[in-house]
């Protein structure tokens, strides 16, 4: 017979009351359905809509809210800024909803949760102005989370990264960490965007400023990043924009088995140049959509 793994406490750091060690997140407290946000108050609009509450938690930039939308039992969660988070945020999720945290040993039969994040980007296309839902239906990591998995490989685009880096020329630093090219999930993709939403390729990186090819006072390592980010072509499809967790978010769900998706609203466009700062009314929109359709 094979025996469990068993997660030691140091590794599963779970609280005194239950709760999974950041989110603070108990197991029974998590839904199937779960909406990733980056801003904490992105929460509060989102559910906002639910028809019921059961639970609120604020902990660090990390606040869960779960309730029901429509007969849908669902959990926001924000996550902050950046794929460090979603690292935090990805496994701790799953822990609770795969993890017997009483005997700290993998359940039997995986739960498999259906992820989607509502967030805002750059967008890096003319057909992506300001105001555009873009449903990720592939994220390119320059955020290099990725690499420290076995199984990277596996779930990745190996031809798109090879792809893009020959287009980028990119060599020595600027490959490291290696970029990973990963899909979303086809059916939630299908149910998300439906025929009303750009879909496209996404770029998350570690950072707003340079990494998304952002010039203010220090100069850029490849001045020319963006203009060739723009121009990259694979089997039809284009980057249309740049955001910071979509990556992490599609890699840990390839790696754990989970369903995951990111659609973004634009409120820059690269291209243009041109930035929408009053967007907190419009995203309504976007989470209303998302609501619906999870
Ligand atoms: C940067 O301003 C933040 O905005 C985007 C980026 O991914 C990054 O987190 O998403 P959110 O609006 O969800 O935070
Ligand atoms: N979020 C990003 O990461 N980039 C942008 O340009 C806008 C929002």
């Amino acid at each position: 017979m094979q025996t469990k793994t068993y997660f030691p406490p140091s590794e599963l750091i779970i609280n005194e009351d239950g709760s999974v060690f950041h989110l603070h997140v108990r197991p029974e407290q998590l839904a199937d359905k779960v909406i990733l946000v980056g801003d904490p108050g992105r929460v509060n609009l989102v559910a906002s809509h639910f028809d019921t509450k059961e639970c609120d938690i604020q902990s660090r930039e990390f606040h869960t809210i779960t309730g029901t939308y429509q007969g849908k039992r669902i959990t926001v969660v924000s996550t902050g800024i950046g794929c460090d988070n979603i690292d935090i945020v990805l496994n701790e999720l799953d822990a609770l909803a795969n993890i017997d945290f009483g005997t700290r040993e993998e359940k039997d039969s995986l739960r498999q949760l259906e992820l989607v994040r509502i967030g805002t980007c750059g967008g890096l296309q003319p057909y992506t102005p300001a105001g555009t839902f873009i449903c990720s239906e592939i994220s390119i990591g320059f955020d290099g989370l990725l690499n420290f998995y076995e199984g990277r490989n596996a779930v990745s685009d190996l031809p798109l990264e090879r792809a893009l880096l020959n287009h980028l020329g990119w060599t020595g630093n600027l490959c490291s960490p290696t970029p990973y090219a990963v899909h979303a999930n086809h059916e939630l993709v299908e149910r998300i965007a439906r025929n009303d939403m750009v879909r496209g390729i996404t770029v998350a990186c570690g950072g707003f400023f340079g990494p998304q090819g952002r010039r203010l006072r220090i100069p850029l390592a490849d001045p020319r990043q963006n203009e060739k980010i723009e121009s990259f072509e694979y089997k039809g499809q284009h980057i249309t924009n740049y955001e910071m967790e979509s990556s992490a978010i599609a890699g840990l769900s390839l790696l754990l088995g989970h369903k995951a998706t990111t659609v973004c609203m634009v409120i820059a466009n690269r291209v243009k140049q041109e930035a929408n700062t009053g967007y907190k009314n419009q995203i309504d929109d976007l989470i209303r959509v998302v609501l619906e359709r999870i």
